[in-house]
């Protein structure tokens, strides 16, 4: 029987992946271990939670003893590694934080992996789920990011991903751990987190509040939404092969300030205001620190290879997008309470 651990579960990216493999494979018994730091919200997977192949364990990845306990405790087929500290403004404040978790949990994970696999490899994998930022920024327009450029990480976020992903190589190489690697661009979708650019700016719309542009807005990033990036996730988790890296991305590049006009426009039109109303609220503040001009990843290995490619039109995707935080305001002022408040009044 397969048996999946999914770490961060409980996350953005996490808890569609969970539910993805949860309701795809229901003979596979997934365990999702998750330590709910503020980014974490089991209301992510209330209609899944209750499914005989799903498990949910709190614990957090940095505590290796722990670790090596879960993995002697259950004969883990797989693992999908999820689990960071994901934001890379918080990441400027407090690197350490991700150090810790991006890149000693993974090694904790890799270690009990090792050793609990050893000698009985064969059909095990052990997924990492890593960031384009591994590769730096672009300048030319006409240059994208593939598996084969060279690492440049430029921010402690992008900086502790990159050394989670080499030591995940080093694994493979050393110890022949089973491994493989995707490196994608950034997600939007259901249940993102609202320090992020997309439900940041939903959120303000709604509440009538300033919309950040950093600097001049002039920063590109290539959107995904996130269910097309979990349909990936389980075709390399299944069909990918061992030691490989898979760029995945949404062939979809918009420069900040454009996309926040268009937020501004799409919620307009639901919530019934005339149009310009919310591009108001657009307010310039002060650069992201070392912030990264352009993200673009070429998918063509992945697309070539394994099939796929994106099945949600960034229009069809931003509609659901803002459907589903218009229709979850509960949860949007659950996650926006408490802790988060506190750092988001620190931000400017
Ligand atoms: P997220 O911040 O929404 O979720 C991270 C999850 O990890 C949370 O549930 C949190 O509780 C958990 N977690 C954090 N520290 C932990 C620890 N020490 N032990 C156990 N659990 C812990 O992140 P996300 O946006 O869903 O990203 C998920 C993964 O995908 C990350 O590895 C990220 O680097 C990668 N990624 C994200 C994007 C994006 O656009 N969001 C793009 C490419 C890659
Ligand atoms: O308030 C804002 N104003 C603004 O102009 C915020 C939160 C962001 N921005 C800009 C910064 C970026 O150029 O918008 C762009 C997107 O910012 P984020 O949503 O913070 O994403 P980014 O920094 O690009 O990183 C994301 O994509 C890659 C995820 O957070 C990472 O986890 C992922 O690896």
């Amino acid at each position: 029987m397969q048996k999946i651990l999914i770490t961060g579960g409980a996350g953005f990216i996490g808890s569609h992946v969970v539910r993805r493999f949860v309701t795809q494979y229901p003979s596979a018994q997934i365990v999702n271990l998750d330590a709910l730091t503020y980014a974490g919200n089991l209301a992510n997977l209330t209609d899944i939670e209750h499914q005989p192949n799903y498990t949910f364990v709190k614990g957090d990845i940095t505590d290796a003893a722990f670790i090596d306990e879960l993995f002697n405790a259950h004969d883990f087929t797989g693992v999908v590694h999820l689990a960071a500290e994901s934001h890379v403004d918080r990441s400027i404040s407090d690197p350490m934080a991700f150090v810790m978790t991006n890149v000693i949990g993974t090694v904790n994970l890799l270690n009990a992996a090792r050793i609990a696999w050893k000698g009985k490899e064969e059909g095990r994998r052990f997924y990492h789920v890593s960031t384009d930022e591994v590769y730096g920024e672009l300048h030319d327009p006409k240059e994208f990011f593939v598996e084969t450029t060279s690492y440049d990480p430029r921010s402690p976020y992008s900086a502790s991903k990159a050394s989670s992903d080499h030591f995940v190589r080093a694994y493979h190489n050393t110890y022949k751990l089973p491994v493989v690697i995707s490196n994608c661009s950034n997600n939007y979708g259901p249940n993102h987190f609202p320090e992020k650019l997309i439900p940041l700016m939903i959120n303000n719309i709604r509440n009538n509040k300033p919309l950040p542009v950093y600097g001049k807005g002039e920063n590109v990033r290539d959107w995904l939404y996130v269910e097309d990036h979990a349909r990936a996730i389980d075709l390399i988790f299944h069909e990918g092969v061992n030691g490989e890296t898979y760029n995945i991305g949404g062939c979809n590049e918009w420069k900040n300030l454009d996309l926040v006009f268009l937020l501004c426009k799409v919620m307009d039109e639901k919530l019934g205001r005339p149009e310009g109303t919310s591009a108001q609220l657009i307010t310039y503040v002060t650069d992201r620190a070392g912030h990264d001009l352009r993200y673009a990843i070429d998918p063509s290995k992945l697309m070539n290879a394994l099939g796929w490619k994106p099945s949600v039109t960034f229009e069809e995707g931003l509609e659901k997008t803002v459907q589903w935080y218009l229709d979850n305001q509960k949860w949007l002022d659950d996650v926006t309470s408490g802790n988060y408040q506190k750092y988001y009044d620190g931000m400017y």
